[in-house]
């Protein structure tokens, strides 16, 4: 027996909520529930190998040694590390089976040293051993060696459930995962071995890597003087961007991008690709450049006393602080009056509507 353990779990089973009713839907299966309690099971088995006793190799540290190391209080140690306090599940699985765990620990771990196979697939039989699949745990397609010629994930591999039939990784297809997909081709091909490796991006179908294996070009390549090329869709008759754009050949492919806003009409990026520049821009040294009107002989600005601001794309004119605006010029300012006697005779406030 496992001293107090029991006594413990219960009522810890006893202090616990039970598990809120939406978690059974989408609760793990019994098989995973095992794997994930042996995986914790070895866990705990590495931990306390490395526990107690560094060093020394005394006769009396080496029997003590061996004592720890089949004796139940390491079982207890490790069972307590199996389950999260509030992991229900997990507390009852072990509460159902420690005597399982404990005659596998003291009698049975010679025998059967895999915990998996001898707990979740002999015993509680909620698991199949790798390889295998469904209430019977038969062979996977293609043998529970090598499932699926190692090329594709048996349904129900391992578990009680599934019905055995692969699915192939990326670029392999066929019942047992040996055929290749199009866009790749067979590298080899054996008895037992299959690989299938992708074809350069050109092809739609190969026979080899590179672009002179293709069968069938890609979208956006053409069969040219035996090879695969990407096709220059910028050079079209019709350019396929707008206005406002320019084109990128890129491969298997093109795209659009938007100009410079200095542009009207460009062919590369920034205001040095511009065809023209807009209104306010011209272009110096080959770049489309604000325009300072402020700077032109005569100046823009029509009014007299005018101040000139340059700003870009455009430019504007403002009266100088304090001057006043007319029609034609800026004026003066007029010497200063008392303003709020003559327009404001502000009266004394009311104080009724407080
Ligand atoms: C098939 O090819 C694989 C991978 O190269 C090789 O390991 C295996 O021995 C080959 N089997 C046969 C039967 O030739
Ligand atoms: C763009 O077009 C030309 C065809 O003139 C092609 O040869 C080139 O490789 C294309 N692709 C890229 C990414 O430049
Ligand atoms: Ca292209
Ligand atoms: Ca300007």
């Amino acid at each position: 027996m496992l001293p107090r353990a029991p006594a413990a779990l219960g009522l810890l089973l006893l202090l616990l909520p039970p598990p809120p009713p939406g978690e059974a839907t989408k609760k793990p299966t019994p098989c995973k529930r095992c794997r994930e309690l042996v995986d914790k099971f070895n866990q705990g088995m590495v931990d306390t190998a490395k526990k107690n006793f560094g060093g020394g190799n005394t006769a009396w540290e080496e029997k003590t040694l061996s004592k720890y190391e089949f004796s139940e209080v390491r079982l207890l140690e490790i069972v307590e590390g199996l389950c999260g306090s509030s992991d229900f599940e997990c507390n009852q699985l072990v509460e159902e089976h420690e005597e399982h765990l404990e005659a596998w620990w003291l009698q049975l771990k010679k025998k059967y040293p895999d915990l998996f196979e001898w707990f979740c697939v002999k015993t509680l039989k909620v698991c199949c051993s790798p390889g295998t699949y469904g209430p019977n745990c038969l062979a996977c397609q293609g043998g529970s060696e090598r499932p699926c010629s190692g090329n594709g994930l048996c349904s129900g591999d391992g578990s009680r459930q599934g019905d055995g039939t692969c699915q192939c990784h990326l670029g392999y297809q066929g019942p047992l995962c040996t055929d290749c997909t199009a866009g790749y081709f067979s590298a080899l091909r054996n008895a037992t071995h299959s690989v299938c490796t992708a074809c350069d991006e050109s092809c739609k179908t190969c026979t080899g890597p590179t672009s002179r294996d293709c069968g069938q070009c890609e979208a956006g390549w053409v069969q040219e003087d035996g090879a695969c090329v990407d096709v220059d869709e910028c050079a079209a008759e019709t350019p396929p961007c707008g206005d406002t754009q320019y084109c990128e050949n890129v491969s298997g492919s093109f795209v659009c991008e938007e100009c410079d806003p200095t542009c009207m009409g460009c062919t590369g990026k920034g205001p040095g690709h511009c065809k023209e520049c807009v209104p306010g821009y011209a272009k110096e040294s080959g770049q489309c450049t604000d325009v300072d009107e402020c700077a032109h002989a005569g100046g823009v600005c029509p009014r007299r006393n005018e101040n000139c601001y340059n700003t870009p794309g455009s430019f504007v004119c403002v009266c100088p602080e304090g001057f006043e605006e007319a029609e034609d010029a800026c004026m003066q300012p007029r010497p200063a009056r008392d303003e709020a006697t003559e327009e404001n005779p502000a009266p004394p406030p009311s104080r009724e509507d407080l």
